[in-house]
């Protein structure tokens, strides 16, 4: 849940990027890290990374300036993908405000994609929570590999894998180049303190 600080007029709002090992979730971070000027960004935290793979999560806290009187804060995380990291990833959603799907292009990761899901839509009801309540965009991410020799999904398969009703937002991103990052980052916020801000009563 958001935290409110009625004293110091803050609102605290946790984003949490989910999607299966490897898809891009830590680049969508690391470019919106580089992406922002200092004051609008704290210390990015990556904890325990072997390699370039997240063990635990990664944590980057964002200023998104004042709605209403109050200063609105955006926490980032993202988790790791590994199957066996299961535990991990429940925890993490753990008082999510908002979720990034993040999905992967490359063909051979169509089940995966599909996988992570169900494993997202689980997670978030052993929480007490639905993917139908929270709001959610989706990311449709390395679309830079579509022009390679690589065989990637189009997508429209993507949309029909994971975005049927086309319930939610999604966007076409390449993370590595930057490209579909912020507009995943201001439909994710917008939706986010939208929904905060009408919880808790701060603005009908
Ligand atoms: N071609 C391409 N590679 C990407 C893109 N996004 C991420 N990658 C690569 O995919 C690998 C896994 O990315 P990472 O962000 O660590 O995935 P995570 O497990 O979801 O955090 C890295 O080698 C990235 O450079 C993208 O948009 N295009
Ligand atoms: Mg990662």
């Amino acid at each position: 849940m958001a935290l409110i600080d009625l004293s110091k007029k803050e609102v605290h709002c946790k984003v949490v990027y989910y999607g299966p090992g490897r898809c891009g979730k830590t680049t969508n971070l690391i470019y919106i890290y580089n992406a922002m000027s200092d004051a609008a960004k704290g210390k990015m935290l990556t904890i325990e990374t072997k390699g370039d793979r997240t063990l635990f999560f990664d944590l980057l806290p964002l200023n998104l300036g004042k709605i209403g009187g109050f200063d609105i804060r955006i926490q980032l995380y993202t988790v790791p993908g590994q199957t066996i990291y299961a535990s991990t990833r429940k925890l993490v959603l753990k008082g999510v405000d908002g979720v990034v799907f993040v999905a992967d292009s490359l063909k051979v990761r169509k089940a995966k994609n599909i996988e992570s899901l169900q494993d997202l839509a689980n997670n978030l009801k052993e929480h007490g929570k639905s993917m139908d309540e929270i709001p959610m965009v989706i990311q449709y991410n390395k679309r830079d590999l579509v022009s390679s020799p690589i065989p990637t999904l189009s997508i429209e398969e993507m949309k029909k894998d994971l975005n049927p009703q086309n319930k939610w937002p999604d966007f076409e991103a390449s993370a590595v180049k930057g490209a579909g990052v912020f507009e995943t980052l201001r439909e994710i916020s917008k939706l986010t303190v939208k929904y905060v801000a009408k919880k808790h009563l701060l603005i009908k």
